[in-house]
């Protein structure tokens, strides 16, 4: 296809992907569902707008990168999954406002999501990828997986805590625009976190850096600073299209060749002042 100029890119991501949150009215009237646990606000309503912004990836190459101190200067800070903090302070800092979860952590028992202390900073953000192209309804009837229930046991047990469930059509809006910047046809599996928490963040902030995402000269087959764990599919994707997904960002970063080499640090413009 056609590439997209970074302005482009910029726009159809601002104006094709809706990363908002879902409240109960979004989904099919039913009085036990799941859905009257979610928040009564949207994420954007309750923090409106944040000045700058960090991302931390999961990826081994943020080990030994004394980070830390960088990434907690920041005014709001994103982590993924299961990446801890404690014991890392040096490399990926302390502060977590928000930790986007991937549903099959919340689904699998043995992931320990309800018991983990690990969960209890910030406000959680989960998702799960719909069927491509499937309404909200229809992904209710067919998530990816049944989080449902832990979703509400977890809410019950830490009602004070703000738990967001990302709008399933996100994933898929982005995909497509993954594919329209990619010279080839691109794997039919949904984005990363990674990459829909790079675009939560443009969304809240005026301005986003992104550690490790693309991959310093630290760059190793290691897949998670927390873990011995090795796979190259960690940095360059197998079910997610993380290659494009990362050619993508490239594109839009707003910092030199030297900060990612060095860093690992790319810095992307928030999306509210764009003009489309
Ligand atoms: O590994 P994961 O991702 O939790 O990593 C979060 C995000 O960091 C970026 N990353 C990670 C490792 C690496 N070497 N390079 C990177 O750039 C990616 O952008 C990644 O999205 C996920 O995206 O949700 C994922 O989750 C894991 C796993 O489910 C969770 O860690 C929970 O235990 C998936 N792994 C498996 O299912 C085995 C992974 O494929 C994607």
């Amino acid at each position: 296809g056609q590439l997209l100029t970074p302005q482009e890119l910029l726009c159809a991501i601002k104006t094709k992907v809706n990363i908002s949150t879902l409240v109960t009215a979004d989904l099919p009237q039913n009085a036990d569902s799941w859905s009257q646990y979610l928040p009564r606000k949207t994420l954007q309503e309750e923090v409106k707008s944040l000045g700058k912004c960090a991302v931390v990836s999961s990826a081994g190459s943020i080990k030994h990168s004394r980070l830390g101190q960088e990434i907690d200067t920041h005014d709001a800070v994103l982590r993924f999954n299961a990446a801890p903090v404690l014991g890392y302070q040096a490399d990926v800092g302390t502060k977590t406002t928000f930790r986007l979860l991937n549903s099959q952590l919340v689904s699998r028992p043995e992931l320990k999501f309800l018991e983990d202390p690990l969960y209890k900073e910030g406000s959680l953000i989960m998702w799960d990828p719909a069927p491509y192209n499937a309404n909200v309804e229809e992904w209710h009837k067919n998530p990816d997986y049944k989080f449902f229930e832990r979703y509400s046991e977890y809410r019950r047990r830490n009602p004070e805590q703000m738990f967001y469930v990302l709008n399933p059509h996100a994933a898929w809006q982005l995909w497509d625009i993954i594919q329209q910047n990619a010279p080839e046809d691109i794997n039919p599996g949904p984005p990363s976190s990674g990459l829909l928490g790079i675009l939560l963040m443009m969304n809240l902030c005026d301005q986003v850096n992104v550690y490790e995402f693309l991959p310093s000269r630290r760059q190793s087959d290691l897949c998670h600073y927390y873990e011995r764990y090795q796979d190259r599919a960690c940095t360059l994707g197998a079910y997610h299209p993380l290659m494009y997904e990362k050619n993508l960002v490239k594109k839009l970063n707003l910092g030199d060749d030297n900060s990612i080499f060095h860093f690992g640090r790319i810095t992307l413009p928030g999306l509210r002042g764009l003009q489309c």
